[in-house]
């Protein structure tokens, strides 16, 4: 079954016949609810609420899915900032990719489980082997558990997954939603690959495509910006931050502008894909604040996002006292 999202007219059309179509995910009211609750608890309680959205979104080609296209996008710079918000005293909703990467253990990522676990020596040649962490190939590890528990304890971090561009559209819109309730308090922080293009369910096939008929051609439409309803209709108090991710250097800065002009959100991260982990461009209205790792920085392992949420949540503080005079 599908049902549309209702979103005002789009910056780019989409084709005139058709309409959005996008599956509602299943648990999409049970999920809003939880957000709703989330929020509301730690807003309470004088907490802000970062949404931070992470990982690439995936386009069906067909419905029973052989084939889809996928925005790239690890999910690193999502999972690493929702510990610095965490860190800066918010509790964070982490809407992400299904198996991108995740907050506290993504420094892991590369590590083959089996890898960082020994037998202890007295365990090897036992019936019932005691097996223990390899400290040579985890040395942080006691430290991040820490954190990790800590975290989990204070239910300071709400995970979701999406995978589809239709569960990624649905759940931000619940998530908006869900957040409006504590206006000022509340950082949208779009770090997740969007696709600009999908096939609506009207003209998808339903079984796999047939290499037997020729060269595949692709007609896609346009994704509605939901950064636009956002802003304006389901949470216009809230600060949004969205990305904006080129490989042409020299574009970049022109559309970022361009997308605060359309959508008049408080901010946009600039970067280019081979560059990303090193240097940005907060874009602002009024201010261009370039965030550089020097190489002293990158020799001290010191990530770009501590760099970015400190920037933002310095803004977010002057956001909140500008609302309330
Ligand atoms: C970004 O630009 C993110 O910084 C990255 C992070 C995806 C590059 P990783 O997950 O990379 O750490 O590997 N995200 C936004 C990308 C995007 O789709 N932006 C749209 C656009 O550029 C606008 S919302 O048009």
């Amino acid at each position: 079954m599908f049902r549309g999202l209702n979103f005002p007219q789009p910056t780019c059309p989409p084709a005139p016949h058709v309409k959005e179509e996008f599956a509602v995910p299943s648990h999409v009211e049970e999920v809003k609810e939880s957000m709703a609750a989330f929020a509301g608890h730690h807003a309470a309680s004088g907490r802000r609420v970062v949404l931070i959205t992470s990982g690439g979104t995936k386009v069906p080609l067909e419905s029973r899915t052989v084939r889809f296209l996928d925005n790239f996008s690890s999910g690193r710079r999502g999972a690493s900032s929702a510990e610095y918000f965490i860190e800066s005293g918010y509790a964070v909703i982490f809407l992400h990719r299904h198996r991108s990467l995740y907050p506290y253990t993504h420094m892991f990522a590369t590590i083959n489980m089996l890898d960082a676990l020994k037998f202890t020596n007295e365990g090897a040649s036992s019936n019932s082997p005691e097996v223990v962490v390899n400290q040579q190939v985890l040395p942080n590890i006691a430290k991040v558990l820490k954190q990790y528990q800590k975290v989990k304890e204070s239910k300071l971090l709400l995970p979701i997954e999406f995978s589809t561009l239709s569960d990624y559209l649905h759940l931000l819109k619940a998530a908006a939603q869900a957040l409006s309730t504590i206006g000022s308090k509340a950082m949208f922080y779009l770090a997740a690959a969007v696709s600009d293009f999908y096939i609506p369910a009207s003209e998808m096939p339903e079984h796999k495509i047939q290499s037997s008929n020729g060269p595949l051609q692709l007609s896609m439409n346009m994704v509605p910006k939901i950064l636009s309803p956002l802003v304006k209709d389901w949470a216009p108090q809230a600060f949004v931050i969205s990305f904006k991710l080129e490989t042409d250097a020299t574009i970049l800065l022109e559309k970022a502008q361009r997308a605060l002009e359309t959508y008049r959100h408080q901010a946009v991260v600039a970067n280019v894909l081979d560059s990303r982990r090193g240097y940005v461009v907060v874009v602002t209205p009024k201010s261009q604040d370039e965030l550089i790792l020097t190489e002293d920085d990158e020799r001290n392992e010191v990530e770009i996002e501590d760099r970015i949420v400190s920037n933002l949540t310095s803004a977010h503080t002057k956001f909140i006292t500008q609302q309330r005079s």
